[in-house]
């Protein structure tokens, strides 16, 4: 073995104190082709020399050399199983900036994942201890405080995404965004920016924000309801996206979307620490070419066969820079990926999040929770099993699922909040539907069923 110190613990070991003294990873190899089995504890060795303290051969350790502490300060593989090649790393907490997440995260997964000694990897979970969670801002409204200023006690806060995704002007929005502030006599909250409505020439974002959010105001005016609306303030240059979340404040709004995997963890850390006062809504566009894993063994622990992060770790890290709330997933969506959206609603809500078979769990140390949006081909026929799975701390976000209705936009927004009132009264829909079938509800079902539509 090269490495330099002695990095695999005894068997049985497991980390004293873990959420006062290490930050620790659950990670799953496959060792690349041609690399016997029995070098997984090498490989094993070799992902924590190279996370923490050493590298792929021994080093001049006399006068000045460092090694001493550098000995003192490595990491520690633990629990390794070479039947599933999975195991832990325990790091010192010591060796991590704290409230610095793009530091952190270039230890712990950056070079590892690129060693021509793996042919798949996964970052399964990390568990922070308690003074780097305390190290990072957190949400600034998180659950109750969203409640708070939207004035919606209970249930879900629904918002649909206008679809065709590009193609309305300003003006075209601002009208659609009307239509859904009123309609189900105001029993919806909002309308949201897709992820690729930035700043175009049809439909600019100055001028998007000041007319939605005109027609935002005058509503609530009107009717005494609070409205959100979404607006996607996502831009590679972090002072355009600072003036554009100035725009949106200077508009009376309370949210600003960000696409948080293109713009990047120091873009979600700097717009929490430097606009206060604006909820922020984190889009996921481009995550699966962090998270997805094409593998059977993403969740039952048999081969993976690509390099990724769980988006449980994604959620952690948006937790924990700030966001208010996320694009989690949901069950029957176009996106679903093996059923993770639970463990992911569980890293962003839950005070403690429990260990499970492939979770390390997680203490929060009473940092408030993020709203989990669901969303992804959903529509009326199928959010009942959002509500029921995740909660009601949740955002119902239905594109297609509202404009696609065949009775047109506003039945589309009647069969969404039907079904929301259906679910939590935790009735049968199908019955409703059939005690009800002229509703816009049992239209919508007729027309998409019960699932999601994978194939467009
Ligand atoms: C949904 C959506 C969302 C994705 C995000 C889209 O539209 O606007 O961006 O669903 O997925 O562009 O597809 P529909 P996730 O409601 O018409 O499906 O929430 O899983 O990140
Ligand atoms: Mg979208």
């Amino acid at each position: 073995m090269a490495v330099q110190f002695n990095y695999v613990a005894p068997k049985g070991w497991k980390p004293k104190n873990a959420d006062r003294d290490y930050l620790i990873t659950y990670l799953d190899i496959e060792l690349a082709d041609g690399i016997p089995e029995d070098k997984f504890e090498d490989a094993v060795a070799s992902c924590a020399a190279e996370s923490s303290t050493g590298t792929w051969t021994k080093v001049f350790s006399g006068k000045n050399s460092g090694v001493k502490l550098a000995d003192k300060l490595k990491a520690i593989a633990y629990d390794l199983d070479p039947k599933t090649k999975t195991f832990k790393i325990a790091y010192k907490r010591e060796i991590f900036e704290e409230g610095n997440m793009s530091g952190l995260l270039a230890g712990i997964a950056g070079n590892i994942d690129s060693m021509k000694m793996l042919k798949a990897f996964r970052l399964i979970d990390v568990r922070f201890p308690e003074s780097i969670v305390k190290s990072f801002p957190g949400p600034q409204f998180g659950i109750d405080g969203v409640r708070k200023f939207m004035q919606i006690e209970s249930g879900p806060l629904m918002c649909t995404v206008a679809k065709p995704k590009i193609g309305r002007t300003a003006k075209e929005q601002a009208a659609l965004a009307k239509i859904l502030f009123t309609a189900a006599k105001g029993e919806y909250q909002g309308i949201k920016d897709d992820e690729n409505l930035t700043s175009l020439y049809f439909n600019q974002f100055e001028n998007r924000c000041r007319r939605v959010h005109k027609v935002r105001r005058d509503i609530e005016r009107k009717t005494g309801k609070r409205k959100m609306f979404l607006c996607n303030t996502t831009h590679s240059d972090m002072d355009i996206m600072l003036e554009r979340a100035d725009m949106i404040k200077e508009q009376g709004g309370r949210w600003m979307m960000m696409d948080v995997v293109t713009t990047g963890f120091t873009a979600v850390q700097t717009v929490r620490n430097q606009n206060p006062g604006l909820a922020i809504h984190a889009h996921r566009a481009m995550h699966g070419l962090l998270d997805r894993e094409s593998g059977p063994g993403v969740y039952d622990k048999r081969e993976i066969m690509d390099f990724s992060m769980s988006m449980v770790v994604i959620a952690k890290i948006m937790r924990l820079l700030g966001v208010d709330s996320l694009h989690g997933g949901a069950p029957k969506t176009k996106m679903e990926n093996y059923n993770e959206p639970k463990l992911i609603q569980e890293a962003l809500q839950s005070a403690v999040t429990p260990q499970g078979p492939m979770t390390l769990g997680q203490n929060w140390f009473g940092m408030k929770g993020v709203w989990h949006t669901a969303s992804g081909g959903l529509h009326s026929g199928s959010i009942g099993e959002s509500i029921k799975k995740l909660g009601e701390d949740i955002i119902l976000q239905a594109g297609g699922g509202v404009l696609g209705h065949p009775w047109g936009i506003e039945a589309g927004v009647e069969a969404m909040v039907q079904a929301r009132d259906i679910a939590m009264k935790r009735l049968d829909i199908e019955v409703w539907i059939k005690n009800n079938p002229d509703s816009a509800l049992a239209k919508a079902s007729s027309h998409w069923g019960f699932g999601p539509k994978i194939v467009y």
